[in-house]
């Protein structure tokens, strides 16, 4: 018989070799006929599969309400510089991408984990009946201890009397739609706890998004616990975040372009010259 030569590479997700694309196995044509967005392309080609309406909805709203912040945080910053010093788009665009990780927008992932491993331990300790469950207290004052900001929780501009409306927005969706919300209740008793400490601990959007997507995974049936131990320890979340923005970074690069800035130099009074 034919013997197949080995192959270099390996993937599951796509596959162009027939008359049309395909998404895991689904074709183009039937995308596009059965009126399917960008939430239910996200599901195809991140999670192999189709996602319910609700999930692929969740999706697209996380997308649409970071797709930007305005010009003043860390990544649109950076992106306005570049462009001003008159790089091309897809230089513009990955020097505000580059500024996405622990402190600005890139804390999904951790969040989902901490969050996780914490929800997970009280209720199995509920469920033990074991008296020491770790509380959300106990959980905030065990990252003091390791020296860990609590990923999730924390804004420059956000504070407890002035909420970030993306997360209410999310909540609000995820309460209304979601069957289950456990692992968003117990951030928001983290957030409980921190704001009692700190004005300016509030949950950003970063939490909301990691700790409704616990929900999603664990509440919507369609994942294995190992698929969403997987998804959690690979960190499949921050995508979100990184594909939200662009769709801002690119806005900024033409609008620079469009007002034909000039290159940017940082002016010397706003730096503290010292030995
Ligand atoms: N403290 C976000 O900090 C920020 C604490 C904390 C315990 C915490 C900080 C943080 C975790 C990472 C995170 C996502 C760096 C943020 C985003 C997208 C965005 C951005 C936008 C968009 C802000 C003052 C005191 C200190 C700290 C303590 C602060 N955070 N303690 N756990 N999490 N969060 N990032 O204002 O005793 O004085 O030393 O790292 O979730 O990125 O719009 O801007 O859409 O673009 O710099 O929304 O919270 O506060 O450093 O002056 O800290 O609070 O230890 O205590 P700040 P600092 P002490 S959403």
């Amino acid at each position: 018989g034919k013997v197949r030569a080995p192959t270099h590479i390996i993937s599951t997700i796509s596959d162009d070799r027939g008359e049309e694309p395909t998404y895991a196995g689904v074709p183009m044509s039937s995308i596009v006929e059965q009126g399917l967005g960008v939430g239910d392309v996200i599901s195809l080609l991140w999670f192999k599969r189709s996602l319910p309406r609700y999930c692929t909805r969740f999706i697209e709203i996380c997308i649409m309400l970071c797709a930007d912040h305005g010009p003043c945080v860390s990544g649109a910053h950076n992106t306005i510089v570049t462009a001003r010093a008159g790089k091309d788009l897809v230089s513009s665009l990955v020097s505000g991408l580059l500024t996405i990780g622990p402190r600005f927008g890139g804390a999904i992932d951790d969040a989902a984990r901490y969050f996780k491993d914490a929800y997970d331990k009280v209720s199995c300790n509920v469920l033990l009946s074991v008296p020491e469950g770790l509380t959300p207290y106990e959980f905030v004052e065990s990252m003091k201890k390791k020296g860990i900001r609590v990923p999730g929780i924390g804004h420059r501009i956000k504070r407890g009397d002035n909420r970030d409306q993306r997360v209410e927005l999310l909540q609000r969706f995820a309460r209304s739609n979601f069957p289950s919300v456990k692992y968003m209740e117990y951030a928001v008793e983290v957030e409980t706890y921190t704001l009692s400490k700190a004005n300016n601990l509030v949950m950003n959007v970063d939490g909301a998004i990691g700790s409704l997507f616990l929900d999603l995974l664990a509440g919507s049936g369609m994942f294995t616990k190992q698929e969403i131990e997987e998804i959690v320890g690979i960190g499949y979340l921050n995508g979100l975040f990184v594909l939200a923005r662009s769709i801002g970074l690119i806005g900024h690069t033409f609008d620079q372009k469009r007002l034909k800035q000039p290159l940017y130099r940082h002016p010397w009074e706003d730096v503290l010259y010292t030995k």
